[in-house]
């Protein structure tokens, strides 16, 4: 019965007037449903992290079924889980420009060890107000958020090292370090704009960030990047676009060079040339967000220095590989050997060796300098060329078997070819003008293949239309196969960029189900019912207050007035998994808050006028969560009632 009800659905997709693409659902096979269709109550084999681009937020999928698992808030506000609306979270959203609660979020990057994903944490980038973060995969909650200093707008990153030695971050916009003023013209670009690319230090027990140095390196635009691995380890590449150094980008002005670079960079050496003390201390001012997983709460510190290596004086450690038009992606494959470079305008992909490339600085193979850089001859350094694979090459990443898929944006379509062979071997459409792609694993030493998941740009036609505005969309392909096979669409948060994918069982069993209530350390806690409390000091109110199904302690308050801050402190009692309280009071901007059982979290409310102010929790609790509810009495400024609860 059920696959005689699959073949209608997929004759009448055929059959469906007004669909423009005759492929869509002849790519569709019989199968495509039995390998992606996940039983009510059964878990997903892996899951997919996918960046959420201009709505600043993460998301998790579950693949192969493409269910929408969480939505994890990092740089965007959540009013669902209060994100970036309680006293506890409002710190990590603070950046030497204040307040930042929005950004463009494009890659992620599970932190690996010995080359593999280790299922520990996921680091996520901002383009815009360039900024670091790392989620823990315990809690996938968003836990620190670096700011980077000297950067532009912080779009290749955050790419890591084999070991999660360094998370690293280069700057897309070159700009005057320091960001002081400069006029906008060619000669002022070349002279004062720079791009940097941080190098940020992971401690292996916490994860914790810290900005160990930066490279400041001349004005051109560093657009993706990938550390070496294997025989590559200590290297890291980056590509870059606008090498004419021009301040427009006219098409014209930018891309008038046959060949743009991929830079090298030899972190290791860079260590030392830092250990050496030649590293110069650069005033600063950046901050960095912690959550504390004992108070429950985040803090800001302000870092005021920062190292920086200049390669125009430190010689030896940073060379460039001339890469055809507008680099784009710039990925190494499993082995470590072989570095693809992808020229948004080129008509081929020129694949680099490793050796080769090592032997051409031995042997000063360079056709010259650029501001004092050494460039190594393209040929020397060159495995091979795909050519004229399709149009438009971005971004690529491999399978276990020594195979390469890249995305093709203007020919709108995935290319699988062969890593040593250069052969082109399949070709797939994506519905529509792909932009990253990803196999699970295959930016690591081993690939767990299977699938590669295209992110689209564009969606059109694929879902019921919703009006000019449409959600954006992934595909899903098999790869186990000789040839490619369109398994699944699935509609995404924001704009996806790059995304990751790990096995299930490497994060599942570590799971936090709930927080220990003896471990809060939440300067505000209530450990129980009898500790709760309203304590005024000046103006401000403190109410201790908690939650538990199914009533609020303290449920009536009085002595509030006009005026005063009141801090709603409240503590979710529950010690079982998946009883989270909310919690929101009438006319309170601050949205609500959502209380995971064991945590304390904040709700500031300053009342404007008189009145009686309802509260209650926002989150079916219980049978009786309806009457979890309580009263604010706020009267006016001066008012003789006195405080009771
Ligand atoms: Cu190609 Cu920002 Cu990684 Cu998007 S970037 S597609
Ligand atoms: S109540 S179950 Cu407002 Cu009907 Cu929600
Ligand atoms: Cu507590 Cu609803």
């Amino acid at each position: 019965m059920k696959s005689n009800w699959l073949l209608l659905i997929i004759a009448a997709a055929i059959a469906m007037p007004g669909c423009k693409m005759k492929n869509t659902a002849s790519a569709v096979s019989g199968d495509a449903a039995a390998r992606t269709y996940v039983a009510p109550g059964k878990y997903d084999e892996l899951y997919n992290f996918v960046s959420g681009g201009f709505n600043g937020q993460v998301s998790v999928y579950g693949l192969p079924s493409g269910r929408l698992l969480k939505l994890i808030p990092v740089f965007s506000v959540n009013p669902e889980n209060g994100y970036g609306y309680s006293e506890e979270s409002k710190p990590m959203l603070q950046t030497s420009h204040g307040f930042v609660p929005w950004d463009d979020q494009h890659h992620l990057a599970l932190s690996q060890t010995n080359g593999e994903h280790d299922g520990r944490w996921l680091f996520a980038n901002a383009n815009n107000s360039p900024r670091v973060a790392r989620i823990d995969l315990k809690t996938f909650k968003t836990m620190e958020i670096l700011e980077l200093p000297n950067s532009g707008g912080n779009h290749s990153s955050p790419f890591l090292t084999e070991n999660t030695e360094y998370v690293i971050a280069g700057t897309r916009f070159s700009i005057p370090i320091g960001n002081q003023e400069s006029a906008l013209d060619n000669a002022s670009y070349k002279k004062n704009f720079k791009s940097t690319a941080s190098f940020i230090g992971i401690d292996k027990n916490t994860g914790h960030m810290q900005v160990s140095f930066q490279i400041i390196l001349p004005g051109m635009d560093l657009d993706l990047s990938r550390a070496g691995k294997g025989p590559s380890h200590g290297w890291f590449f980056f590509s870059t676009y606008n090498t004419e150094q021009a301040s427009t980008l006219l098409e014209v002005n930018a891309s008038q060079k046959d060949k743009d670079f991929i830079v090298a960079v030899n972190w290791k050496k860079a260590e030392e040339y830092v250990k050496a003390g030649k590293a110069k201390k650069m005033a600063a001012g950046y901050y960095h967000n912690t959550f504390n997983e004992e108070t429950h709460s985040a803090t800001s510190e302000i870092i005021k220095e920062v190292l920086t290596l200049d390669p125009e004086e430190l010689k030896d450690f940073v060379y460039l590989i001339p890469c055809p038009k507008s680099p784009h992606g710039c990925d190494v494959d499993p082995s470590g050997e072989y570095i693809v470079g992808s020229g948004k305008l080129a008509a081929l992909i020129p694949v680099f060796s490793y050796r080769k490339f090592e032997k051409a600085i031995a042997d000063k193979a360079f056709e010259g300098e650029y501001n004092g850089i050494p460039v190594v001859k393209y040929e020397a350094a060159l495995h091979g060329e795909v050519k004229k694979p399709g149009l438009g090459p971005l971004h690529t990443e491999f399978d276990a078997s020594g195979n390469a898929y890249t995305s093709f944006f203007v020919s709108s379509e995935i290319v699988k070819w062969n890593i040593k062979s250069l052969e082109v071997l399949d070709r797939v459409p994506t519905y529509y003008s792909i932009g990253h792609l990803m196999v699970p694993g295959g930016d690591t030493k081993k690939p767990y293949g299977k699938y590669v998941v295209a992110y689209n740009k564009i969606t059109k036609d694929r879902y019921l239309p919703t009006g000019p505005e449409l959600a954006q969309s992934a595909q899903l392909y098999a790869i186990d196969g000789e040839k490619m096979q369109l398994l699944l669409d699935f509609p995404t948060i924001g704009e996806p960029h790059y995304a990751q994918a790990i096995p299930a069982e490497k994060i599942k069993a570590q799971s936090v189900k709930f927080f220990d209530i003896a471990k809060n350390k939440h300067p505000y806690l209530s450990a129980g019912e009898k500790a709760t409390k309203v304590v005024r000091e000046g103006n401000v109110v403190h109410v201790y207050m908690t939650a538990i199904r199914s009533h609020l302690t303290p449920d009536n308050i009085e002595g509030v007035q006009v005026g005063d801050e009141v801090y709603f402190h409240v503590t979710n009692l529950e010690q079982d998994w998946d009883i989270p309280h909310g919690f929101a009071v009438k006319h309170a901007p601050n949205a609500e808050l959502l209380i995971m059982p064991g945590e304390t979290n904040t709700l500031k409310f300053v009342p404007a006028k008189p009145g009686v102010y309802p509260f209650y929790c926002t989150d079916f609790c219980s049978a009786l969560h309806q009457e979890m509810q309580g009263y604010l009495r706020v009267s006016p400024k001066g008012s003789s009632v006195p405080l009771k609860w």
